[in-house]
């Protein structure tokens, strides 16, 4: 085939991104999500409709997340959507800054409502009445509740779809116990669930840490996150959070419990959540030039079938032979899709399912049928490999795995390519001018947070720590803050962030 036959396929489908990753990286994220079928969007700003190839996404982390939660018996529920105002500004410290973020319905048709009703940012205030109710003595506890459902919080700041938009997708978690060692235990385990999601199943790596005091959910006792880096922006990003409560919300809520003695006690509470956002890091940090790239483990197709006629050749058993080895995928638990349509070519397909980011493609062209073999294209890496149709299952696997990993591997190396150490406000700087993740040790002092975000300010945003890892490297005596000059206390991540 010459070139100017694959300029002409190329005009008549419009297909390929108009924006580079590297060159527009804002510009080519909104396009790839649309032309990539994840996301369609919506004439309210910051809202996007989610199409089957992103929820199908979704629904996989579901099943995962969900029967681990089974595991920890944790029960699933569902609360309303609305909340009264009386029960949101309940717990005022927590709710103070995260206000004008709050959607009110004030109208029924054309009456104005006598109340306004407040729709769910998050669930504290509309479930611990709850607790308080359903709590009365130690055989109560623990109670650990669970839904999956959306919350709407108007933020104002630039949306992103994914990974800041008006509403979203999650599961909270709340639980509560007679115990902290019980509350503590639960916020790492779950934190380990979050970490498995991203890992096991996003192929992203995460670091696991605790929040610092003025990056910590303000109504609780401290936060511990996944922190994921975007290589691209320098950005890092939360990609899940799980707190540990502590006793704030049983003081206001009144969620008291009689213990074995007859005595009074407070209950210790958790909350935890991850959200759609974990899709739109995904994106960001596995996307390329040809478009999506999505790892085999949460993948909806996770092989596309495609068959490659030729005039003189038995079209029809090429297509019997796609027919086949889609069966024999989809009887092995493997993802398979074949496509068979007549009206597009086969180039044409190849760079429909690249764009949807399919992970692998088999062709069946009539070489291999006379070979009774299959040709795979990997989209991770593009390389091909002819394997033959009597052990294809195994095979294809074998591959899957491969995808799996590489793309994990890949996307490690570039996050860690990306992680600075420095130990003095010079270096720091430099660090972030050059779009670094930054380990630097700290005295973990709040004003000197406030200090490093205010010598940070600018039009890219500023700096902020994003945790304190839970694994630490060796501090050694004598080590200094990098933005104070007092002794450090601990290893911090900073950088800019989502
Ligand atoms: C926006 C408006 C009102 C975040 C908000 O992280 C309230 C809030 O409480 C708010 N944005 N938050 C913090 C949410 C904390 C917590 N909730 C349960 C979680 C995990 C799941």
């Amino acid at each position: 085939m010459g070139g100017g036959k694959k300029k002409e396929v190329k005009k008549e489908t419009g297909l390929g991104l108009s924006f580079k990753k590297d060159a527009n990286f804002g510009e080519w994220y909104s396009e790839v999500v649309v032309r990539g079928e994840m996301i369609e969007y919506y004439d309210i700003s910051g809202c996007y409709i989610l199409r089957p190839w992103s929820m199908g996404i979704w629904e996989v982390m579901q099943v995962f997340f969900d029967a681990e939660i089974k595991k920890m018996k944790i029960k699933n529920c569902y609360f309303p959507l609305f909340v009264s105002s009386s029960v949101l500004e309940k717990e005022k410290d927590h709710i103070e800054g995260f206000a004008p973020e709050v959607a009110w319905v004030t109208k029924s048709g054309k009456s104005d409502l006598e109340i306004p009703i407040a729709i769910r940012p998050t669930s504290e205030t509309v479930m611990y009445p709850y607790f308080s109710k359903w709590i009365r003595g130690h055989r109560d506890l623990p109670l650990k509740l669970n839904q999956w459902c959306n919350v709407v919080r108007w933020e104002f700041s630039n949306p992103t779809p994914f990974i800041r938009s008006r509403e979203f997708l999650w599961q909270e978690g709340h639980t509560a116990f007679a115990t902290k060692e019980e509350a503590d235990e639960e916020v790492l385990q779950v934190l380990e669930l979050y970490r498995r999601i991203y890992e096991e199943f996003l192929a992203i790596p995460v670091i696991k840490g605790k929040k610092s005091e003025m990056e910590k959910f303000a109504g609780g006792l401290y936060t511990t996150s996944v922190e994921a880096f975007i290589p691209n922006t320098g950005r890092g990003v939360q990609g899940a959070t799980s707190h540990c409560l502590g006793q704030n919300f049983a003081k206001m809520f009144e969620i008291n419990f009689e213990n074995e003695k007859g005595e009074k006690g407070m209950v210790w509470q958790n909350s935890w959540a991850y959200s759609t956002r974990t899709i739109g890091v995904m994106v960001m940090v596995h996307g390329d030039d040809k478009g999506l790239v999505l790892p085999p483990k949460v993948a909806s197709v996770q092989v596309v079938v495609v068959p490659v006629p030729f005039k003189t050749a038995d079209t029809q058993g090429i297509l019997d032979a796609c027919a086949a080895t889609v069966e024999t995928l989809l009887e092995a638990g493997v993802r398979a899709e074949g496509d068979l349509r007549d009206n597009y070519s086969p180039g044409w397909k190849y760079s429909h399912w690249e764009m949807k980011g399919v992970p692998l493609r088999i062709e069946i062209g009539p070489k291999d049928l006379e070979k009774n073999q299959v040709r795979c294209v990997r989209r991770d890496n593009g390389s091909k490999q002819d394997i033959t149709r009597d052990n294809l299952v195994e095979q294809v696997n074998v591959l899957l795995d491969n995808i799996q990993q590489s793309l994990f591997d890949a996307a490690k190396e570039k996050r860690d390519a990306s992680v600075q150490v420095v130990k003095t406000w010079d270096e720091f700087k430099d660090a972030l001018a050059q779009k670094k993740m930054i380990l630097a040790p700290w005295c973990d002092e709040e004003e000197v947070e406030k200090d490093v975000k205010e010598r940070t300010r600018g039009e890219m945003g500023a700096a902020k720590s994003l945790c304190s890892p839970l694994e630490q490297p060796e501090l050694p005596e004598g080590t200094i803050c990098f933005a104070s000059g007092k002794p450090a206390k601990k290893w911090t991540y900073w950088g800019r962030s989502y």
